[in-house]
């Protein structure tokens, strides 16, 4: 098998190693074959494989396995599609080499995987009314519990009269970490983010709604790759634009994974959405779409457009997707006002018992 295609998803020696290993101990090796995951919609996994991308589902004793379900980065050992009309499997997942988690909410704890094999995460932070240098502590700190090494990344600094003097706070707040302040609209000051991102990097963002990964995403790849969509005025909170994570190709060789705005890691269910499973026939025809995550509404080049004007879509189908995603987004933009309280309320506790112990040790 020719496993060359691969290098340009990352591939290397150790998941080589660590393949060979696994089709050794298995029955039918001529069947499997390596892939990285690139994203999924419930149930589906879009891989990149050695003969192009293909879409893949799991086996149920892979996802209640040790490494449980794959995550955005991981490399998997597919099967090959054993009939005609029936999906490829994905049969194991490599070890991990790093890989960014979060706590499940609920009664217990659960890991859950958001991005896997990783070299660096960027923590996209906002110069605008998203700057808040104490947040960065704790995202450092899970970062680095990632096993990747963390850089902040501030954007927007067109925006603010004294980016360097907010980018020596930020670089206060989370000592020995590379803190970086760009202005990705007007494409300045992105290369100090090259070395991250060399040919078979895999760096992940995380950020809140609004940050700027999109942008910066679409900066880095000097085309419009990701939909972005302006802030709210007044607080500057973010849309929810972009509502899956995705593995992208950068045009040096680089990898980047773009998240849905999120706070504290607290990433939302989204990705679980059931959409595209009731919709399948417009997310097929949307993967046409010149953009990559195509609203279907005035993007040029809308391939669900197209089917509707040449009749092959009907117009209300269209619509309940729409109103669906809607729906899906304001719940969204719930959650995140929820979770915002919630967090400053934490830090506002957090600075008093603080203050309140400096208090206490000065008497
Ligand atoms: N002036 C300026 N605006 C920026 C810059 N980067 C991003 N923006 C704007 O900020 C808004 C939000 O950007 P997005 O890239 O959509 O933010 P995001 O982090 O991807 O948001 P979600 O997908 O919702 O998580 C857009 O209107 C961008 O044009 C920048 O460097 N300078
Ligand atoms: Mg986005
Ligand atoms: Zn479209």
């Amino acid at each position: 098998m020719n496993t060359a295609p691969l290098e340009a998803w990352g591939w290397s020696t150790d998941f080589a190693d660590s393949y060979g290993r696994f089709i050794e101990s298995a029955g039918a090796p001529e069947q499997l074959f390596p892939a990285r995951v690139v994203s999924i919609s419930r149930g589906v996994f879009h891989v990149a494989a050695p003969e192009g991308e293909i879409d893949a589902r799991l086996l149920r004793r892979v996802r209640r396995g040790p490494a449980g379900s794959p995550a955005v980065g991981d490399w998997v050992v597919v099967e090959a599609a054993p009939a005609v009309g029936v999906d490829p499997r994905i049969v194991h997942v490599l070890d991990r080499r790093s890989r960014l988690s979060r706590k499940a909410a609920g009664a217990r704890t659960e890991e859950q995987v958001v991005a896997a094999n990783l070299d660096a995460v960027f923590l996209v932070m906002g110069l605008d009314g998203d700057f808040n240098p104490r947040r960065l502590e704790r995202f450092v700190a899970m970062a680095t519990e990632s096993g990747a090494e963390p850089v902040v990344v501030l954007t927007k600094a067109d925006l603010v009269d004294d980016p360097e003097a907010m980018r020596e706070q930020a670089a206060d707040a989370s000592p020995g970490t590379t803190v970086v302040a760009v202005a990705a609209l007007a494409n300045e000051n992105l290369e100090p983010l090259a070395a991250h991102l060399a040919a078979g990097r895999t760096v992940v963002m995380v950020g809140s709604s609004g940050a700027g990964k999109s942008t910066l995403l679409n900066a880095l790849c000097d085309e419009e790759v990701m939909r972005t969509a302006p802030v709210r005025e007044g607080d500057d909170r973010g849309r929810h634009t972009t509502t899956h994570r995705r593995l992208v190709q950068l045009p040096g060789g680089g990898l980047l994974v773009d998240n849905p705005g999120i706070r504290e890691l607290q990433l939302w269910a989204d990705d679980e959405s059931s959409l595209e499973e009731t919709f399948d026939d417009i997310e097929a025809i949307g993967r046409e779409c010149r953009f990559r995550d195509c609203g279907h509404g005035q993007e040029p080049g809308c391939a669900v457009r197209a089917a509707i004007r040449d009749g092959s879509l009907k117009p209300a189908r269209l619509r309940n997707y729409n109103d669906l995603r809607e729906e899906q987004r304001r719940l969204e933009q719930r959650r995140d006002e929820v979770s915002r309280r919630a967090e400053d309320r934490r830090l506002g506790a957090y600075y008093k018992s603080v203050q309140q112990a400096k208090k206490n040790r000065r008497r």
